[in-house]
């Protein structure tokens, strides 16, 4: 479904008073400062945000599925789905694969699907979480970390074959989330299958062109409850740093056990020129796939100031890092709760670009807490949501999306074209 820009210039004529007096009051206060709305709104031109074919849908959970109906029916219709939520955000621009869902039949139609709706494709994903039809060995038991070598070889091969379609659609990157991991205390011997997960690695890297880089992903639990093969950053740091230097940590927020220091994790990835993808979602407890920043809004601002400064001169050559939202709401339509996923982004990335970073580097030296307090707090507490909007105005998207979304009955319209019970691999 392809959205009129006339709905959309009418939308936002009807929001533009109102939103020109508020855009004016803030443009005029930090015009003085070091941070101009006109050089956030420059900036946030380069922050696009990739969107993963699996998030389109309404997720579920293993005690059940409540499907909303006008789920895309294959990767064609995802893509459209995306390039929905790229027209009236302009922040998600970017798509990523998972195969075998999404293996691209016909490579030339994708390429010519995704360049219809201005996509490109983010890093591609392998699968060795799941068996598959007619698969040779099953992954019950791990697979790049697995005991026998048979089962060691196809997980890798697997990854190679996921690299070979990326190369083909134009990616440059490759994210490894590894489930392997043990039940039981005592069932792995620890030390091995992290050695055996290092040498699968090293193949599927030197598989990947030059220009490519390879995202290594951590998560302490699930599927398995007793250990995780790469449970923590320091693990994925480890291989990262054996596997070569296009091998780069991924911080996914909701892998970490409750109150984890996130932000502390990202600022030592970042200082030592490791940090290459991040993917974004809440959580209360683990890996909740709940809207991004509906719960701790706070820690995402703190990550972002890390990545502000840790990236502004980037001393360490991180590469551009490579922005992800993971989440899928297993109760909210899946398309309104990407655009406050993404609205969410937008808000705090430029309340990050909002901290007087140079008075915060003094106060600090002076170990003055309070004033650091009051710094943080004056960017955190200040209303930018006219910047977002005056952003997503002056590149054709909508002022309001979500509300854009709702006045058109976009869901109505899916559910109408493909179906109320429709879905496709990955959903
Ligand atoms: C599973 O936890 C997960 O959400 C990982 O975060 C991956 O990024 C994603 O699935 C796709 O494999
Ligand atoms: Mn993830
Ligand atoms: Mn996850």
């Amino acid at each position: 479904m392809k959205i009129d820009k006339n709905h959309i210039s009418d939308h936002n004529n009807g929001h533009l008073d109102k939103h020109r007096q508020e855009f004016e009051f803030l443009e005029k206060r930090l015009r003085d400062t070091d941070h101009p709305a006109s050089k956030i709104l420059d900036n946030l031109s380069k922050l696009q945000i990739a969107i993963p074919s699996w998030a389109l849908g309404s997720g579920g959970t293993r005690f059940g599925r409540f499907p909303i109906g006008g789920q895309p029916r294959n990767l064609e219709e995802k893509m459209a789905d995306i390039g929905l939520l790229h027209q009236l955000s302009q922040m998600a621009s970017r798509i990523s694969l998972h195969i075998p869902w999404d293996i691209p039949e016909d490579v030339e139609k994708i390429k010519a699907t995704a360049d219809e709706y201005g996509l490109a494709f983010d890093a591609m994903n392998s699968n060795t979480f799941q068996d598959q039809p007619g698969q040779a060995h099953s992954y019950k038991h791990g697979s790049l970390s697995h005991t026998d070598p048979a089962v060691r070889r196809q997980a890798i091969n697997h990854n190679k074959e996921v690299i070979d379609y990326g190369v083909q659609l134009g990616s440059k990157s490759m994210t490894v989330w590894l489930a392997d991991g043990s039940n039981h205390p005592g069932q792995s011997n620890l030390s091995k299958a992290l050695k055996r997960t290092g040498e699968s690695l090293a193949e599927i890297y030197a598989h990947m062109p030059a220009d490519w880089s390879l995202f290594i992903e951590y998560k302490p639990f699930e599927p398995y409850f007793y250990s995780t093969v790469i449970p923590d950053w320091g693990t994925s740091y480890l291989l990262a740093s054996d596997t070569g230097d296009r091998a780069y940590s991924l911080v996914d927020l909701g892998h970490h056990l409750p109150n984890t220091n996130i932000e502390q994790i990202v600022a030592t990835l970042i200082s030592r020129g490791k940090l290459g993808g991040f993917h974004f979602n809440d959580s209360k407890f683990a890996d909740d796939d709940i809207t991004v920043g509906s719960i701790k809004p706070y820690q995402l601002f703190l990550i972002f100031m890390e990545i502000t400064q840790g990236m502004a001169a980037n001393p360490h050559g991180n590469p551009d890092i490579a922005y992800m939202i993971d989440a899928s709401h297993n109760l909210k339509d899946p398309l309104a709760d990407l655009l406050e996923s993404l609205e969410s982004i937008g808000l705090t990335y430029i309340k990050a670009a909002l901290v007087d970073y140079e008075s915060l580097e003094q106060a600090r030296e002076e170990n003055d807490i309070s004033r650091c307090s009051a710094i943080l707090q004056d960017a955190y507490q200040t209303d930018v949501r006219p910047i977002l909007r005056e952003f997503r105005r002056r590149q054709g998207g909508a002022i309001d999306p979500v509300a854009f979304y709702r006045e058109q009955n976009v869901r109505e319209e899916l559910v109408k074209e493909r179906g109320s019970d429709s879905s496709a691999s990955g959903l």
